[in-house]
């Protein structure tokens, strides 16, 4: 029988361990901004590997644009490029006519789970609105929000976080490229019109670092050189999102040793 419950010590242990959390995600070695497929592989991936990752995901969920599969359609279609990918998260997928094929749900609560239990400190609700240059004008992290206040229009002064790196991996947004290009720091093309085979690659080729300190993944990179968007084929996001990470930890460790 459940009995004696104390509200106050449920308020209090969630207080507690969440703002642990928060105040060691001042400073991290890469802010991921976004935590859709691309960013959620990359953030586990580099956690794995031991690198401190933060992922802001404005939205309750992470998952991005994986869980209305196509059209509300909850279903996703992935290359044969990512089975090993699938085996990282533990995901059996349907293979037919040379593709894979997934409950778009599954694959999202899946990337979830690993990205947490690799330890990426995950903030949702947490809206990006500016980023944050050091002393050399390099990227060295964000200036953020909560969701709900920019919602209701409120105004509300934000914080900053610190990073080595961050990631780009807001999708067809691009809110972190898209704060350079309001100054004139960098030129965004616009993502091009859909073709599948194009858009994937361009997804995958594109990832890198555009700025420095700024790594572009998934969506944003459509974004950036002009390349097609893709509908609901998904391998180049996870793709894109190892390509990142390796990007990012290679950057990560040579700074370490210089
Ligand atoms: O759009 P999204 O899923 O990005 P992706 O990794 O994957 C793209 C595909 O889902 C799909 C596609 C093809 O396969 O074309 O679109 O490139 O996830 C982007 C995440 O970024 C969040 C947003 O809520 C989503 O979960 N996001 C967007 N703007 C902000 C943000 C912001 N200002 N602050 C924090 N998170």
């Amino acid at each position: 029988m459940i009995e004696n419950i104390s509200d106050l010590e449920v308020s209090r242990l969630i207080i507690k361990d969440y703002f642990e959390m928060l105040e060691d995600s001042l400073e991290s070695d890469v802010i991921i901004v976004g935590g859709g497929p691309s960013g959620l592989v990359a953030g586990y991936t580099l956690a794995q590997e031991g690198k401190k990752v933060v992922i802001m995901e404005k939205r309750m969920s992470p998952g991005g644009g994986i869980w209305g599969g196509g059209k509300g359609f909850n279903r996703v279609v992935l290359e044969q490029e990512v089975a090993g990918i699938m085996s990282e998260i533990d995901i059996k997928p349907i293979e037919q006519d040379g593709y894979l094929v997934v409950p778009s749900v599954l694959l999202a609560s899946a990337l979830i789970k690993k990205t947490i239990e690799s330890g990426v400190r995950l903030l949702n609700l947490f809206a990006i609105e500016d980023v944050y240059f050091n002393e050399n004008r390099e990227l060295a992290g964000v200036v953020v929000n909560d969701t709900a206040y920019k919602q209701i229009n409120l105004h509300v002064d934000p914080l900053t976080f610190r990073s080595k790196l961050v990631m780009d991996s807001t999708g067809h947004e691009a809110i972190v490229c898209n704060c350079l290009a309001k100054r004139g720091i960098i030129e965004l093309k616009g993502e091009d019109t859909m073709n599948a085979t194009g858009g994937e690659r361009g997804v995958i080729e594109g990832t890198r670092e555009v700025y420095p300190g700024l790594i572009v993944t998934g969506m944003a990179c459509a974004q950036f050189f002009g390349t097609p968007r893709m509908g609901p084929i998904f391998g180049g996001m996870l793709l894109s999102g190892k390509k990142a990470a390796q990007i990012a930890a290679q950057k990560l460790d040579a700074a370490a040793v210089a």
